[in-house]
């Protein structure tokens, strides 16, 4: 063999063993940039609304964003399933857990369980009922009670402009002993609570759902016909779903019947706009970004803040509806 192909030889190997190096370097680098932040249990309700679907779709794409690692559960409105997602997270060792507790009692065994594992845990969207302190580090979810209050400050100045002397509301709640219900039912009652025109002939549960509020729309009418004045729905979903009910029972949405809101997905915006619904106070399900936030923050060992309430707004025939935003949700 002559020299110069010796050395060409020598040459090509040196090049795969850089290549080889190199690749090797890059291998590692990109396992390094891919290393999550932290390892995160989520245990979701469902996929029960606009607003849920929202909500997980909000912290799926916040835990890409910040480089966390998601194990997404979906509880498919059970309790049950809740607390069994709960233990494999902790049976996992994530850092961090998070879930929606669809109602607010009968969460302190498992969360005594995390925590003698040592697992902080976020409470997402709603609360829980215990007398145990410290089973779990904070809140990120909306002031439900506000909400409450801000529909009831929204059908007085309807009343108000309408000339309203007597005024009979039906209110269609969310799953019973959830926080959203239950804040959403007492800060609007509360609120009406002076104002003597006012008057919740029925307050039934619709659990959050359309074909749930479809069935108690039906049901309300067929009991007080056209002595309703009002519908207080705890969201869209189930506004939704009575809807029709109302039409097909010969009365128009939004004028015979005064329709208020909660959640402010599209399609319900949507009918807003075509005067069908009178108002709808926001209820915001992007908490992904808090969520992560706080999360690092508790595996770095840093404090964080107790309760952490979005701003929220009202949307209603009182604005120009044309202006409102696509939603997202
Ligand atoms: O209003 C409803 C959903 O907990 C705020 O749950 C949430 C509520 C929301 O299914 O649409």
């Amino acid at each position: 063999m002559g020299t110069d192909m010796k050395r060409t030889k020598c040459v090509k190997l040196l090049g795969i063993i850089m290549a080889i190096l190199l690749m090797a370097g890059c291998a590692s680098g990109a396992e390094d940039s891919k290393e999550p932040a932290l390892l995160l249990g989520f245990s979701q309700i469902g996929t029960e609304s606009a607003w849920r679907l929202g909500n997980t779709r909000d912290i799926q794409n916040a835990a890409e964003k910040y480089g966390v690692s998601l194990m997404l559960e979906n509880a498919n409105q059970s309790q049950e399933n809740q607390i069994a997602a709960i233990r494999r997270f902790i049976a996992y060792k994530v850092d961090v857990i998070a879930f929606s507790p669809i109602v607010e009692d009968g969460w302190d065994n498992v969360l005594m369980e995390a925590k003698e594992a040592g697992i902080p845990v976020i409470l997402v969207d709603r609360d829980i009922e215990t007398v145990k302190e410290g089973l779990t580090t904070c809140l990120i979810g909306a002031d439900f009670y506000n909400e409450g209050v801000m529909a009831a400050q929204y059908l007085i100045r309807k009343a108000d402009s309408l000339g309203l002397e007597e005024v009979n509301i039906v209110e269609i709640s969310g799953t019973v002993n959830s926080t959203p219900m239950r804040q959403r039912q007492a800060g609007f009652a509360d609120t009406i609570a002076g104002d003597e025109r006012m008057h919740i002939i029925e307050s039934i549960d619709g659990d959050f759902l359309k074909s749930r509020g479809a069935e108690c729309m039906r049901y309300l009418l067929e009991t007080y016909g056209d002595d309703i004045d009002v519908v207080y729905s705890h969201n869209d979903e189930m506004t939704l779903g009575a809807l029709p009910e109302i039409e097909s029972a010969g009365l128009v949405p939004g004028k015979d019947i005064i329709i208020i809101s909660i959640d402010g997905g599209q399609d319900a915006i949507d009918v807003l706009k075509e005067g069908r619904i009178n108002c709808i106070v926001e209820c915001t399900p992007n908490l992904g970004r808090e969520l992560m936030e706080t999360a690092l923050k508790l595996k770095n060992g840093e404090e964080v803040s107790e309760v952490i309430h979005p701003t929220e707004q009202v949307f209603s025939d009182e604005m120009d509806v044309s202006t409102i935003e696509p939603r997202g949700y």
